[in-house]
Parts: C-alpha cells; sequence; structure tokens
C-alpha cells in the first residue's frame, strides 16, 4: 500500500525478456537436483504490494509435484534500521510442506483472499499445497525500497542476521547449504544492494513507486502485473500467457529493455 497515491486499476504485463542461458549455465543448472532426484523447486510468482493493505501477499514456489520441501526456506533479504542493505527480513522454513499434485506451493498470510479487486478475491488452485504462514499480515513482503527473495536449501541464520556487512552488495555470508533460486525486485531510487542476477523492475505503474506490485516467471522471463487488479495472479496454477497489447480493457504491454545491470540468469517454465 502507497499512501497518498491513486492506485491504478488497469493490468500491465511487462516482458522483461531474459536472454537464454549459455551451454554451461543450462548443464549446471540440470546437474542440480536434490537429494530425492527430484527437480529444483523454483520460485515462480509473487504477490509484494497490493491497492489497500497488504493482505494477499504470496510467494509461488514451483517444481516436480509432490516433491518435499524438506530443508527449503524462502528468504527475503533487504534492509534493517540503519543498516541498507544484505539483513535477513523474513525466513520462512517450508520443511513441513510438500508441492501440490499440481507441482505448486502458496505460501501465504492467513487474511490471503479477503480483498476484492475487481469483483474477485483470491483463491489457491485445485492441486496446489495451500501454505497458511502466521497470522494476519506477519508475510510482510516489503515493497519500500529493494528486497532479493530466495529459496535456499539448508539455512542456518535467521531474521535480523546481516549478511552484507560492508553493504557493497556482495553477501558476506551465506548460511545456507543451496542456493536454489533468487529473484531481486527493484523500487525507484532504492538505493538498497541486491543479491540476485535476476532483476524485475524498476517498472513505471502508478501507486507502486516503481515496486513491481506482482510478478511471475514467464517462459519469456519475469512480467509484471498490476496494482489495483487480480486479472494476472494465478496462485497455485500456472501462469497465464501476457495478453496483447489491448487485449484487456486500460492495459498497456511494455517491453523494459534490458538495463546495463541486467544479466543472463536461469529461465525456467512457470
Ligand atoms: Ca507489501
Ligand atoms: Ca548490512
Ligand atoms: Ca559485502
Ligand atoms: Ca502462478
Amino acid at each position: 500500500m502507497k499512501a497518498g497515491t491513486a492506485g491504478t486499476t488497469g493490468t500491465l504485463a511487462i516482458a522483461l525478456g531474459l536472454a537464454g542461458l549459455t551451454a554451461t549455465a543450462r548443464a549446471a543448472e540440470a546437474a542440480l537436483a536434490l537429494g530425492d532426484g527430484t527437480r529444483q523447486p523454483w520460485i515462480s510468482e509473487l504477490r509484494v504490494d497490493q491497492q489497500g493493505a497488504d493482505t494477499d501477499e504470496y510467494v509461488e514456489i514451483a517444481g516436480t509435484p509432490g516433491a518435499s520441501l524438506a530443508g527449503i526456506w524462502i528468504l527475503a533479504i533487504g534492509d534493517g534500521g540503519s543498516d541498507i542493505g544484505g539483513v535477513v527480513e523474513m525466513a520462512i522454513n517450508l520443511s513441513a510442506w510438500s508441492l501440490g499434485t499440481n507441482g505448486y506451493l502458496v505460501a501465504r498470510e492467513s487474511s490471503f483472499g479477503t480483498t476484492v479487486l475487481g469483483g474477485r478475491t483470491l483463491s489457491v488452485a485445485a492441486g496446489a499445497t495451500d501454505a497458511v504462514i502466521g497470522s494476519g499480515d506477519s508475510m510482510n513482503l516489503e515493497n519500500a525500497d529493494n528486497v532479493t527473495y530466495m529459496l535456499v536449501l539448508g539455512f542456518t541464520g535467521a531474521v535480523g542476521t546481516d549478511l552484507d556487512t560492508d553493504n557493497d552488495g556482495t553477501l558476506d555470508a551465506t548460511p545456507w547449504a543451496t542456493l536454489l533460486d533468487s529473484v531481486a525486485f527493484m523500487r525507484s531510487g532504492s538505493k538498497e544492494p541486491v543479491y540476485a542476477d535476476v532483476r524485475v523492475g524498476p517498472i513505471d505503474l502508478s501507486g507502486t513507486s516503481g515496486m513491481p506490485p506482482h510478478a511471475w516467471r514467464a517462459e519469456s522471463g519475469w512480467q509484471v502485473g498490476g496494482y489495483g487488479s487480480w486479472d494476472l495472479d494465478t496462485p497455485g496454477a500456472p501462469a497465464q500467457a501476457a495478453p496483447a497489447p489491448g487485449a484487456i480493457t486500460g492495459a498497456a504491454l511494455f517491453l523494459v529493455r534490458p538495463g546495463r545491470r541486467r544479466r543472463t540468469a536461469p529461465r525456467r517454465a512457470a
């Protein structure tokens, strides 16, 4: 939620157009499997902001249907107090959960599904694991400045731990066994360092100050959805195809040109 902004009711989808992987990167990705032989899971969709109170935030994880998430954590790394970066803001242990029969899990707050936008509320798709994390607004996916989201195996740190003591954008401690996936959400003018090669935003939407409110990983790369609309949210289900320009009333489709800091990164089907 952003105070003093009118918000937008239009739905925007922005193709970030990630470049393809190198042969070496593809081989490395294919080789990285969990102990039970299943393919490593990945972050497939995030809702970090919305029009009004942020009651409906969620993180969607995708992977092999039914795969155990034992030892796997979702982390949010950002600022803390006067420290501008590298602080573990959120750490969710998914060990008790498995991916659903359709290969998805949605980690969400108990308040998820309560906000009506465009005449509908969000719900977790049938076949997906519905993981209620905490109560109320406790997931608190920050949208006030840059945040890096990570999916890791074997996390031994804690909320509040500073992993980048000199704030130079390079982690000085990595208290996990394996980094499975990462993506950074970028806000306009934010000076907080991020720790992922895949970066979504900043993107110029009314009411968000550049922070992507919603994004998902598509075949063509990460795409960004609207601030005041659930039209492109698919919690617990595969992403919709990106709409053609003008396909949704009041919508626009933008191609975000590669920024100089953007690098190639793993890409997977959502
Ligand atoms: Ca938020
Ligand atoms: Ca720090
Ligand atoms: Ca550092
Ligand atoms: Ca989805």
